[in-house]
């Protein structure tokens, strides 16, 4: 990596080198705006109030007085049940500060979940919004495990928020390394347990200089709207890290985002940076047919979690005016690794690699492929997780030495742009040839009638794999009887001729993790 990054912000050591000794990084990302001027600038803002650089400042040191007044030691694990809001930031930044290892975990599980991830992580504290109490107390009162301390963020005396307001806001902050364990986040898989990926105080700084400076070009007067929320790996960057480290504006929606609340959060506080999922982008488009919000403060969208398919991209762009810069990360690798840029961008692909990183593509021997051959991805950076905790068989199966199994199958073309394919678990062997699902998805939603679609291997009557197709209608249309034979019709005239989908199920809505990923495996063992 390169070595000091200047520009007119300030001077940020990028190389694990000039990490100084007892280097903390909420030092770089708190404490720092206070140091350059930045006190009363606005760091967050939500429906509920602006907060500035001093407030949160203040907010964070007395998080980290209260947790160390409780006698947390270092390394004890925080877990975090909180809605996107200005305490998460306290949270998350308070326990960073005080040598605590704070665990943002997905806000939409359900209580076996929770209990899970409670004896799991071995937590010493739990604090969670008073929206998911009828989640997380029962998980509390059924795991064995009993954290010491377990707070609301709000609503009663003993909350979280009640008790900060008793708190000095200075902290000298523990010292730590740029390699210590800084924070986790649990990857669920399409199966299995969930994993918590233990992820280094250097990390955040690599992300966001990577990915975010050096790709997307993010700046001081940029404010930030994720529609993704900051327990996922790729909200708390886009929604938190980005915008703290370059000094601007975070803007947060606590609730559901939809395309009625985005558009409603845009027209209020007019984001310049607006982060998605394909899936909210296609139901923008759909709802963007009817209404009209001014979007004209945005001047980049960014989508990632799942392939943006070419034909969204296309419609966002002609609707708009903006591109979608589509670009793949992982919870392992903690943001994303190779992207799309404005003015190189590709419809259709991932895009290229993100400076600071580098990509193999292996087939089944683990040798390297030719451009234009799928096969596995894997990846090398200095952002990526170092262990999945107490879990050595899914370390070592996915970390390997430097290097980051994705579990994805793409193909590289000559000119370095990324094609993805499909999980590598999802591929279809259709007729000896390795199929993606994902192509035949987005030739499925380029007809008009396809809102979403789905495609998984099932085995037709002779024992062979056919592609199948589960399909979400757009608004208004019906399925027809001769629905089935134009879809495939539009499938063959577009695609080699044995991928077409031999069978469509229609469905209402199309089953997804909370991040809005299809989860394919679940529709392979549907009944009928
Ligand atoms: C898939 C994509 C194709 C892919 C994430 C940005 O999604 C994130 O993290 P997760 O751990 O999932 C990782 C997996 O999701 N994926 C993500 N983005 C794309 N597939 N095109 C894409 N653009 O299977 C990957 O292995 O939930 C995304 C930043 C941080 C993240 N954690």
């Amino acid at each position: 990596m390169e070595t000091l990054v200047r520009d007119d912000l300030s001077v940020r050591p990028a190389t694990d080198q000039q990490f100084p000794p007892g280097f903390n990084v909420a030092a770089w990302f708190i404490d720092r705006h206070l140091a350059e001027g930045r006190g009363g600038k606005v760091a967050v803002r939500t429906v509920r109030g602006d907060t500035t650089y001093a407030e949160l400042a203040a907010g964070v040191n007395r998080c980290a007085n209260l947790l160390a007044g409780e006698n947390l030691a270092r390394g004890d694990r925080l877990l975090m049940v909180v809605k996107d809001s200005v305490e998460f930031f306290y949270l998350f930044w308070g326990a960073i500060k005080a040598g605590v290892v704070p665990v943002p975990v997905n806000t939409l599980l359900r209580a076996k979940d929770y209990a899970f991830m409670i004896e799991n992580a071995e937590c010493a504290a739990l604090v969670y919004s008073p929206e998911f109490a009828g989640e997380v107390e029962p998980a509390l009162a059924q795991s064995p495990h009993r954290p010491r301390i377990v707070m609301r963020t709000e609503g009663d005396d003993a909350s979280f928020s009640a008790r900060l307001a008793g708190c000095p806001d200075d902290f000298v902050a523990v010292p730590a390394d740029a390699e210590a364990d800084c924070f986790w986040l649990y990857s669920s898989g399409s199966t299995g347990s969930p994993k918590g990926a233990i992820h280094r105080h250097r990390d955040m700084v690599i992300t966001s200089e990577t990915y975010g400076v050096r790709t997307l070009g993010i700046r001081e007067d940029d404010v930030f709207f994720s529609a993704a929320k900051l327990f996922f790996a790729y909200g708390l960057g886009n929604g938190m890290t980005f915008p703290l480290w370059v000094g601007g504006t975070a803007v947060l929606l606590d609730g559901r985002p939809t395309p009625d609340s985005t558009f409603g959060i845009i027209e209020k506080f007019r984001p310049t940076l607006f982060f998605g999922v394909p899936t909210l982008y296609a139901a923008q488009l759909q709802a963007l047919e009817t209404a009209t919000p001014n979007l004209s403060s945005i001047r980049l969208c960014v989508s990632a979690g799942e392939a943006l398919p070419a034909d969204i991209f296309r419609r966002w762009k002609e609707r708009t005016g903006l591109l979608i810069l589509d670009g793949i990360g992982s919870t392992e690798a903690l943001h994303i690794f190779i992207s799309n840029r404005a003015g190189e961008h590709r419809p259709g692909s991932s895009g290229r690699l993100v400076e600071g990183y580098e990509a193999e593509i292996l087939d089944e021997t683990d040798t390297p492929l030719k451009p234009g051959e799928p096969g596995r991805l894997i990846i090398k950076g200095a952002s990526t997780a170092r262990a999945y905790w107490r879990n050595p068989e899914k370390t070592a199966a996915t970390m390997l030495g430097d290097w980051l199994a994705t579990g994805d199958t793409y193909y590289r073309d000559e000119d370095g742009y990324f094609f993805y394919c499909g999980r590598s678990d999802d591929m279809l062997k259709v007729s000896g040839i390795w199929c993606s699902p994902f192509e035949i998805e987005a030739t499925l939603i380029e007809h008009p009638s396809v809102l979403e679609a789905a495609v998984v291997g099932r085995e037709d009557g002779a024992g062979l794999i056919k592609p199948e197709a589960w399909i979400v209608l757009a608004e208004g249309v019906r399925a027809t009887q001769d629905f089935e034979a134009e879809l495939m019709a539009h499938c063959k005239a577009r695609m080699a001729p044995y991928k077409y989908p031999r069978k469509f199920h229609v469905v209402d809505e199309l089953p997804k993790t909370a991040t809005g990923k299809i989860q394919r495996f679940r529709l392979r063992i549907e009944e009928e």
